[in-house]
């Protein structure tokens, strides 16, 4: 695989903000004798992840240290520590988190060319290859030594395991019949994988930072949501070739922004983008060439209620919504999929969008710092809710979707980033991992709104991620650092029923619950 390909060490020296020119110099020479054969010469990354400030973004300075004297675990990095004087060590660290002086690109050539299909659609079998119910699979990512599992959702059995880009993060997307899974990681990497012949079948590398990735319904195009360089890049599903990139800047061309991340509406076959540096939502339409998505509202509302404005940037047409009160940072749609609700950047306002109007209709105020895209939605005495965790504070929030009012801050025993249900569930699951009782996570009843019970599967030891199967009878949640576990719960007895070996298991994401766009689960 090309990410693992030393090849790919790409041979462009960037300059880097000033530093004395002796020193730079050396620093310089240190970078070309020791990291770039991994890392690249350019930092964009090889065998070695991107060392470049915003890919680095998560470690510290301190870490970053610790990882060139010591080597990391589980990886190919080895420790520099016998080769290395300590202020050798740290002028690398100050290299790594220096910005290059001209901004990288990823054009749309350097796309095509990390692109490697390695089996064409024709090539693959007509049927599974496993006796597994290909839509109750589940994709396990393990952070340890980055690679992914992927589990029988009904005999709680691993079918296959194999290596992923470094640094996956997000939720994988599906393929509408189940059938392939596109995993991005932070670098940019995406993978495609073919879950019913267990094998990966190409990869592409979209970006040299990314946030996260969409599937349009018809599951013919991608969309990645990059922070560096600020694109967004439309990819053809089945042959990850580049469509479009779309640059990300304001309507007078001046200033650019990072994207926050995007997500497919499909009742309005489009995909939906926060941008993070601008006060703008933008809405993709996913068919090429078809009308803009403005030309298609203008007809449902009358044109002088309409504030958004469209543009057509090549053949994938972008309608802006502008002039929001300031960038959205978090969000997650309504049930009906017409408004998103964002977060403001400090978290003390939610902001209710309505997409067809094409501005903001509500204003709720909030605290806590919301984690509006782990939001999920139920019905509850007739109405729809839509709860979330909040990133700062140890509530979980539910709204009314109607009135936009909070019917309840439940309290909790922590801070919380993962919430996960199913319809047939009467609970909802809800980790702590973010305060001082990371160890345990909580099960809310649905219906009272209140805490039905407390688990800690391993004391001390982390507890977050939660997945519920296709039919919502099990909960697999993610436990531990590098020797770790996915702990099965009986989703209606809430015991124990077993434990599946895994390396630092992240996010788990179940086919079925996936594609059906299950009320319960992240999309
Ligand atoms: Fe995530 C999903 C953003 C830090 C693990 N995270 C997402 C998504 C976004 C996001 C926009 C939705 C993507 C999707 O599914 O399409 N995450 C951010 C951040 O801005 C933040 C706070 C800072 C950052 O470093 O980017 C952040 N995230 C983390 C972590 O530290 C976590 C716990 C460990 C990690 O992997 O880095 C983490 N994020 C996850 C996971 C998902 C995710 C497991 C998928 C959730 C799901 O169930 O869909």
């Amino acid at each position: 695989m090309r990410w693992r390909d030393p090849a790919i060490a790409a041979l462009g020296v960037l300059g880097f903000a000033a530093a004395p020119r002796a020193e730079e110099a050396q620093v310089r020479a240190l970078f070309a004798a020791h990291c770039a054969v991994c890392h690249g010469m350019d930092r964009l990354g090889g065998t070695g992840p991107a060392l470049l400030p915003s890919n680095l973004g998560r470690l510290t300075r301190e870490h970053a240290r610790t990882i060139i004297a010591q080597g990391r675990a589980a990886t190919q990095m080895p420790g520099f520590a016998h080769m290395l004087a300590p202020e050798q060590i740290e002028a690398l660290v100050a290299f790594i988190y220096r910005e290059p002086e001209t901004p990288p690109a990823w054009t749309t050539a350097d796309i095509e060319a990390s692109r490697r299909l390695f089996l064409a659609l024709h090539q693959l079998p007509a049927r599974p290859v496993h006796e597994a119910d290909p839509l109750n699979l589940f994709v396990l990512i393990e952070q340890g030594d980055h690679h992914a599992s992927i589990i029988d959702g009904d005999r709680l059995v691993r079918l296959a395991r194999f290596p992923t880009p470094i640094a996956v993060h997000g939720g994988p997307k599906f393929s509408p019949d189940g059938r392939f899974v596109h995993i991005l990681s932070r670098d940019g990497w995406v993978l495609r994988y073919d879950l019913w012949s267990l094998q990966p079948v190409g990869e592409v590398r979209a970006g040299i930072n990314a946030r996260n990735l969409a599937i349009s319904a018809d599951g013919r195009v991608l969309a990645v949501a990059n922070s560096l360089p600020p694109t967004l890049v439309l990819l053809e599903a089945e042959t990850l070739r580049p469509l479009q990139v779309i640059e990300v800047r304001d309507r007078r061309d001046k200033r650019s922004s990072r994207l926050s991340a995007v997500y497919a509406a499909p009742p309005r076959e489009s995909f939906v983008v926060a941008l993070k540096d601008l006060p703008e939502i933008w809405e993709i339409d996913w068919r090429p060439n078809a009308p803009p998505v403005f030309d298609r509202l203008v007809t449902r509302y009358e044109q002088g209620r309409i504030e958004a404005i469209a543009s057509s940037l090549g053949p994938f047409p972008v309608r802006r919504i502008e002039e929001l009160p300031e960038p959205i940072e978090d969000f997650v749609f309504d049930p009906a999929w017409r408004h998103v609700v964002g977060s403001s950047r400090d978290g003390t306002k939610l902001r209710v969008i309505d997409l067809d109007l094409g501005r903001v209709v509500t204003e709720v105020p909030s605290a806590g710092l919301p984690h509006l895209a782990a939001g999920i939605s139920w019905e509850r005495e007739g109405r729809r809710v839509l709860a979330f965790p909040n990133l700062r504070e140890a509530t979980l929030t539910v709204l009314d979707t109607e009135s936009w009012q909070v019917i309840k801050r439940i309290e909790t025993i922590g801070p919380g980033f993962f919430l996960r249900s199913h319809e047939n569930s009467p609970y909802a699951w809800l980790d702590a991992s973010l305060g001082g009782k990371r160890d345990t996570v909580q099960v809310i009843d649905k219906e009272s709104l209140t805490i039905a019970r407390t688990l800690t599967p391993v004391p001390g030891t982390l507890a977050a991620h939660t997945e519920f199967d296709r039919h919502g009878r099990s909960v697999l949640l993610s436990v531990g650092e590098r020797d770790g576990a996915v702990v099965v719960y009986d989703a209606r007895t809430l015991e124990e029923i077993k434990r599946i070996p895994a390396a630092k298991p992240s996010g788990k994401y179940n086919v079925g619950n996936k594609i059906s766009r299950s009320e319960g689960t992240s999309h």
